[in-house]
């Protein structure tokens, strides 16, 4: 049976400037696997009653289940999405409290986006940051038992392979897609400070 990390993620919802914590609770943790987030509740952006159809300026304005899609409540899945991994900012030193470069240098921040366990998306590598920012969106569809996750790593060309930074399963996907993306901090991976995946119906 899968467990739980025991995490807190901090999400601001897209658009309206609130921010809401979230508490998780549960068992132990699975240190071969990603970090888990604790479910969200389901009501999180439960908001307003628009049938599809409706006009709308704002995800919470549309009934539980559909989303605010160019200016109209429609049904939140299965639909095409626009992702995009925005950015990202790095702690000073990497998971182990070491630094992220042999001899001192900063990390070389890249992400791999991913739906049901296949790469759908890659960023560029950023050279020598701990805060990157990128513009690359990618459309995938998604339905409602689509498992989105990402992968964190610093690329070290020296090195035999890049180095990990961390996985990240994002959790309740008909909540996120409502919350406009995903963002915050990994507890259970305190090298990642913040990050922020941007999510948009098309
Ligand atoms: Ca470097
Ligand atoms: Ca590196």
């Amino acid at each position: 049976m899968r467990q739980w990390a025991t995490v807190v993620w901090a999400v601001a919802a897209l658009g309206c400037g609130e921010d809401a914590s979230v508490g998780g609770s549960g068992g132990g943790h699975d240190d071969a696997g990603p970090a888990d987030a604790a479910p969200m509740p389901a009501d999180a952006r439960a908001g307003g009653g628009r049938t599809e159809g409706a006009v709308c300026f704002d995800h919470v304005e549309c009934a539980a289940g559909l989303v605010c899609a160019v200016g109209v409540c429609g049904a939140a899945f299965p639909r095409t999405y626009s992702l995009s991994f925005t950015s990202i900012a790095l702690a000073e030193t990497n998971g182990a409290g070491e630094p992220w470069d042999p001899g001192g240098g900063l990390p070389d921040p890249y992400v791999v986006l991913m739906v049901d366990g296949a790469e759908i998306h890659r960023t560029a590598t950023l050279t020598d940051v701990r805060g990157a920012t990128w513009r690359s969106p990618v459309e995938v569809e998604l339905d409602a038992g689509s498992a989105l996750s990402f992968a964190v790593f610093d690329a070290d060309p020296e090195a035999e392979r890049d180095e990990s930074v961390g996985e990240v399963d994002v959790p309740n996907i008909g909540v996120v897609v409502r919350n406009g993306g995903f963002r915050g901090q990994v507890p259970s991976l305190p090298a990642i400070v913040d990050f922020d995946l941007s999510v948009t119906p098309r």
